[in-house]
Parts: structure tokens; C-alpha cells; sequence
């Protein structure tokens, strides 16, 4: 019998799969890992675009993963879009109740066409209560621009909030550079050093990248690869998708995971 490494999804639904929990558990099972999956938050949406946003019931959330992970243990899980702050003090519970390791934070605050992800407070939340419990973190740089307030033009401001988001307690961060002009560079700071993988940038309008690339990570820590060995897959990994993405509808495209 063969037997599954498991990974944990918490993030939000996104009915046409590109992002979110279905994004999610499709990189899961690319990567031969089992996947669990909790949705925090539904969204009305479809490839052009967030129509609506609706919160699930506090304790109806408290309960999916209280119930789950009861009989569930996960090598790994990785926590998405969350919305509001609420849910991040649940999740943060959950975590020291049931001693979880290997988690990985995707700040996710906006989608790719701009909207607005989070309810008031939900950066200040992520930050306070989940960056010290996690082992790797992957905000964008418009994420890290905004959890730090730096201003980042370049690879020195990279490094620059790479450092500021690891005192907030975060083990490892790495910064997804793909929206910065020229080359595309990812950061990853552990901090005793940096590492920077540089590409040419792939040409077009991309939908579910830092899902892809955070549930990457997550089903490589799952598997037993150090933080560094999923940084190269996860890069790999997504770049591979984005160069393979297919339209399934009017709008962005939808990654080949
Ligand atoms: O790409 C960020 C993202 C994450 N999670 C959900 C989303 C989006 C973007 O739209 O809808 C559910």
C-alpha cells in the first residue's frame, strides 16, 4: 500500500480553479501528496475577475478544522486567503493546539486584477498572530511592500523587507518577484544568507502564480525537502505551469499545474 505524505490547504474557493483551494489541491496532487483542504472564505468569481466575497460563520470555521484535524495530522499546510482577522486568530490557535509544523503563509491581499482580498486588520493579524508560527512565508512584492512599508523598486529593497518580515518572526521568507520590470527574481533570507533566482520574464496576464508556488512549497516540506531544495522546485514548478497556462474563459489564464 502506498503510503501519502498529506498537505493542508486553508485558503479561500475560487469556483474557476485558477487560484484558492483549487489551485491548491491541484499542485497537491501534482506533487504526490494527499490533500486536505478547509476553505476560509467563498468567492464569487470567474476568470476576469472577484464578484463577491462571502465569510463563513466563526464557529462553523472553528469547527472544519478543530473536526478535521482531530483524526488528521498534516506533514505540511499552507494558509491562502484568510479575509478576516477573525480567522487568523483561529487558525493561530489550532496550530499550538495541535502542535502543526512546516506551515507556510501566502499573505494573499489582492487578487491579480486588483481586488481587495482582506476585511480591516487582516495584514496586522497575519503578522501578529501567524508570521511566528510559520517556517516560510511567500508574499509577492506588492505583499511584502505593504506588510513592511517599504517601498520596493528593486533587488535591494527586496532584501531590504526580506530582513524587516523576518523580525516579525517568520523562519524563512521568501519574496516572489515576478511583478517587478525586467528580470523576474525571487528572494528567499533565512537569515544568515540570501538566495536569488533570476529568470526571464514569461509575457502575459497569469491568475493563481503565488498559489502555485506557496502549495509547492508546502507539499515539498511535506515530502521532506529542506526550505531551500522547495524554493528551486517551487520556482521550477511554476514557471513550467505559466509557460503551459491555457485560457479557460474570457480572462486570465489558468496555469497548467
Ligand atoms: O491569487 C490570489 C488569490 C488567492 N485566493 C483566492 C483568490 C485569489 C485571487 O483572486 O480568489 C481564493
Amino acid at each position: 500500500m502506498k503510503m501519502y505524505k498529506i498537505a493542508l490547504t486553508i485558503a479561500g474557493s475560487d469556483p474557476a480553479g485558477g487560484a484558492g483551494l483549487q489551485a491548491d489541491l491541484r499542485t497537491f496532487q501534482r506533487m504526490g501528496v494527499y490533500g486536505l483542504s478547509i476553505p476560509s472564505v467563498l468567492t464569487a468569481q470567474n476568470t476576469e475577475g472577484v464578484s463577491n466575497i462571502l465569510d463563513l460563520p466563526v464557529d462553523f470555521f472553528s469547527d472544519q478544522t478543530g473536526t478535521l484535524l482531530k483524526d488528521i495530522r498534516p506533514d505540511a499546510l499552507k494558509t491562502g486567503m484568510l479575509y478576516s482577522p477573525d480567522i487568523v486568530e483561529i487558525i493561530a490557535g489550532k496550530i499550538k493546539e495541535f502542535s502543526l509544523e512546516n506551515l507556510v503563509i501566502d499573505p494573499v491581499l489582492a487578487s491579480s486584477t486588483g481586488a481587495a482580498l482582506t476585511k480591516e486588520g487582516l495584514p496586522e493579524a497575519v503578522k501578529k498572530y501567524l508570521f511566528p508560527l510559520s517556517k516560510v512565508i511567500t508574499p509577492n512584492i506588492n505583499e511584502a511592500s505593504v506588510l513592511t512599508g517599504i517601498a520596493i523598486q528593486g533587488e535591494t529593497e527586496m532584501k531590504d523587507a526580506a530582513v524587516k518580515l523576518r523580525d516579525y518572526g517568520a523562519e524563512t521568507v521568501i519574496v516572489t518577484g515576478g511583478h517587478l520590470q525586467g528580470k523576474a527574481v525571487d528572494l528567499l533570507f533565512d537569515g544568515e544568507e540570501f538566495l536569488t533566482l533570476e529568470n526571464e520574464r514569461l509575457e502575459g496576464e497569469f491568475h493563481g502564480t503565488g498559489c502555485a508556488f506557496s502549495a509547492t512549497v508546502t507539499a515539498c516540506l511535506a515530502l521532506g525537502y529542506s526550505v531551500k531544495e522547495a524554493f528551486v522546485k517551487a520556482n521550477d514548478f511554476t514557471r513550467n505551469a505559466m509557460k503551459t497556462a491555457f485560457s479557460a474563459g474570457r480572462g486570465m489564464k489558468i496555469l497548467n499545474i
